[in-house]
């Protein structure tokens, strides 16, 4: 049988203070810090080639003596192969009697590690990440070194045209950092739509992803962004508490509440004014009123759900780049301007506004 390892991977160490021991690695050993996990409190600093040669955790005040003891906490090894080997190898440990001390996922289950124990009580880990997550921290390590990145085929599909639900999506990825590539889905009745949509898109509408590291199809706008932060442990969906429930309550307040007042607006005060009096009454409410509770809120604090950008910024940002379309002018909202401009200028933003590469612009507004 081909033995699944090549190498140790990475040792992972508790720390009482996780910025005295970044500081140590990085001017001592001349490492660099590749990721940070503010929440968790974890570095993962590189020589070079790996991510994370070195992983500091901090364990603060709640250590306890058996396991979270400062020092050493494990050496984890990944093995050729994927999921399936990992499962192999959780097989051998039960058949060695080696006990499985925990299994745990982390980054939205883009790295899953099952913890035991040598004859010696050495903690060690063996692990497998998903190849996505791989091939984002590769290029990480790279520029963080300043190498040329290696070509990464992307993994994520995104089946999209450039409307604002499309752009969400190419915009989220674009923040994320996450490589994907555009398959475009000409809108609009008799348009020739690519042989995939019908597999990437249960409902049959954009925006709509496959993954495939992992084989998930999804459609929804709002579910997509979700994936992809889980995926990537991004900073757009806080992982617990508070910020979390504040970035999905404006989350789903912009995809279910104020989208559909946009698009309508679209309809009947852009495309069709004057055909549907009542209508056009019924919907200029509706998308004032959400221009309204937008602006009320970005008067109190700088984004959407506080104080830092999350995913419902993103979503909501591509529909405010079209408020000409919804009858509205930007300059009675001055913190909406300000807030759009703010994205607008963010590099990201700009790529992801230009879904089909054809050097499409958002409107840049004076203040
Ligand atoms: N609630 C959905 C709305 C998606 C949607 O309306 N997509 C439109 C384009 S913006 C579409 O696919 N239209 C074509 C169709 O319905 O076949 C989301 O947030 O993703």
């Amino acid at each position: 049988m081909v033995e699944p390892f090549k190498s140790t991977n990475h040792m992972v160490f508790n720390v009482k203070n996780l910025d005295a021991a970044v500081a140590f690695y990085t001017q001592i050993l001349g490492m660099k810090v590749i990721m940070r996990f503010e929440d968790r409190r974890m570095a993962f600093l590189s020589f070079g080639k790996n991510l994370g040669d070195i992983r500091l955790f901090e364990q603060g005040a709640q250590y306890a003596a058996d396991r979270h003891h400062h020092g050493f906490n494990h050496a984890a090894f990944m093995p050729d192969g994927g999921a399936d080997t990992l499962e192999m190898l959780k097989q051998r440990l039960t058949d060695n009697d080696v006990e499985i001390e925990a299994i745990e996922t982390f980054a939205g289950g883009a790295h899953t590690g099952v913890y035991f124990r040598d004859p010696d009580n050495n903690r060690l880990e063996f692990y497998w990440e998903t190849p996505a997550w791989v091939d984002s921290a590769r290029a990480k390590v790279a520029r963080a070194f300043g190498e040329a990145e290696p070509v990464e085929t992307p993994e994520i599909e995104l089946y999209a045209w450039p409307t604002s639900n499309g752009q969400k999506a190419s915009i989220a990825l674009e923040v994320m950092g996450i490589p994907y590539r555009v398959i475009p889905v000409p809108l609009g009745p008799g348009k020739e739509r690519p042989e995939a949509m019908a597999e990437a898109s249960e409902t049959g509408k954009i925006p709509a992803i496959i993954d495939r590291s992992t084989g998930t199809t999804l459609c929804e706008s709002g579910a997509i962004l979700m994936y992809l932060a889980e995926k990537t442990n991004s900073p757009l969906l806080p992982s617990w508490g508070t910020a979390r429930s504040a970035a999905l309550q404006w989350l789903f307040t912009v995809v279910s509440t104020f989208h559909p007042a946009m698009s309508e607006g679209r309809f009947y005060l852009h495309m069709n004014p004057g055909k549907a009096p009542l209508a056009e009454k019924r919907v200029s409410n509706s998308v004032t009123r959400a221009y309204r509770i937008v602006e009320e809120t970005l008067t109190k604090r700088a984004f959407l759900a506080g104080d830092a950008m999350t995913l419902a910024d993103v979503a909501h940002w591509p529909y405010v780049a079209r408020h000409d379309f919804h009858g509205i002018a930007l300059s009675d909202y001055p913190a909406t301007l300000a807030w759009y401009r703010r994205l607008a200028e963010n590099p990201a933003f700009a790529k992801g506004f230009d879904l089909l590469g054809d050097g499409t612009t958002a409107p840049l507004l004076e203040q």
